[in-house]
């Protein structure tokens, strides 16, 4: 019976995941894709980093396939991504990773600190009106399993939070819509917008200028902000420029972008309020995933249900 893990990254270092794997699990036979893939009938699982499109067709025995990142839009962008399972990382170490990008540039707005270091370079003194935590309104949008972890920090913080997902949710102290018709009551209230979802059909573009002017600009945080850390095609770059240079959007904290790494034509990087990083909000470290992703195929082999398998029609 077929058992071989194929591992098959691109565009991160595979070696220390290879390592890992090969440190965690001694017994099982582990290839490493291109180089290493030997016959494609042996393969029974992958464990997978934005395969080239296609890849995962070749595999006429494979049982499932693991992202090794949360999201999995680089798995179902591929029109010949094989029907079996797809299980994706849902991992306390890169949650909390998020979690600190979200407070951080959260706080950055709230306390105004891109000011302060302009302030700072020119040696000026002078104290800015801060508002409570509690009188500024963020507003995740996404609460999965980033989001609502997210969420509680921000909550245990003091801000006014509230949240916007596919389903219903009911979260206790955060104010919860959600699909389409919930989104304008939601962003009404919403001066810092964080965006913590997957890239599908549905929310592709969401993150636009007609969405951005319903935020609210005249509440505590004075003016709306948006962070986006889930994925760059949420967004439209020249939206967000347009936004800026309008006043309609006050700042923007950019992890994510539709075009990666950013161009270095792109006029975000040199502006002045606008925080950028190179989409290493949450990274998926091989010393903390590789044993989650084993667990997986232990218990597949147990006869025992997969965990956080996507819903292929929901694309996430
Ligand atoms: P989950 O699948 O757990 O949560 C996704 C959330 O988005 C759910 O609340 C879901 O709603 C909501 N959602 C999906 N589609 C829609 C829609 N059309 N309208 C409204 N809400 C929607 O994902 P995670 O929280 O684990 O991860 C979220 C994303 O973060 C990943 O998909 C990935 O793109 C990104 N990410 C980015 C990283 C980085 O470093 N920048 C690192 C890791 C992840 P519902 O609850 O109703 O299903
Ligand atoms: C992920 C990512 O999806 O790193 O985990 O973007």
């Amino acid at each position: 019976m077929p058992r071989a893990l194929l591992i098959a990254i691109n565009g991160w270092d595979a070696a220390p995941w290879v390592a890992k794997f090969r440190a965690r699990a001694p017994q099982r036979d582990i290839r490493v894709w291109p180089d290493e893939t030997g016959n494609p009938a042996d393969i029974a699982y992958v464990a997978a980093w934005k395969p080239p499109h296609g890849l995962l067709a070749d595999f006429p025995n494979l049982k499932a396939i693991f992202s090794l990142g949360a999201g999995v839009d680089h798995l179902t962008n591929d029109p010949g991504l094989p029907g079996v399972p797809v299980a994706r990382i849902v991992d306390p170490d890169l949650t909390k990773r998020m979690t600190e990008y979200v407070v951080l540039h959260t706080l950055m707005f709230h306390r105004r600190q891109r000011l302060y270091d302009r302030q700072q370079r020119e040696k000026i003194w002078f104290e800015h009106k801060q508002a409570a935590a509690k009188d500024v309104c963020v507003g995740v949008m996404g609460l999965g399993e980033l989001g609502m972890d997210a969420v509680a920090a921000l909550k245990h913080i003091g801000f006014d939070v509230a949240g916007w997902s596919r389903t219903a949710k009911e979260i206790p102290g955060v104010v919860t819509f959600h699909g389409r018709n919930g989104l304008d009551a939601f962003l009404a209230r919403t001066e810092i917008l964080v965006a913590l979802l997957p890239h599908t059909p549905a929310t592709e573009g969401i993150l636009n200028l007609d969405l951005f002017r319903k935020l609210r600009r005249d509440g505590a945080a004075g003016g709306a902000f948006l962070i986006n850390a889930g994925r760059g095609k949420l967004q439209a770059d020249a939206d967000i420029l347009s936004a800026l240079d309008q006043g309609v959007l006050a700042g923007a904290a950019l992890d994510v972008f539709p075009t990666e790494p950013l161009p270095p034509a792109s006029p975000l990087w040199a502006h002045p309020n606008v925080a950028i990083s190179p989409h290493n909000a949450a990274v998926s470290d091989p010393k903390a995933l590789v044993d989650n992703v084993l667990r997986q195929i232990e218990n597949f082999e147990a006869e025992k249900p997969l965990e956080n398998v996507i819903d292929r029609k929901a694309g996430y």
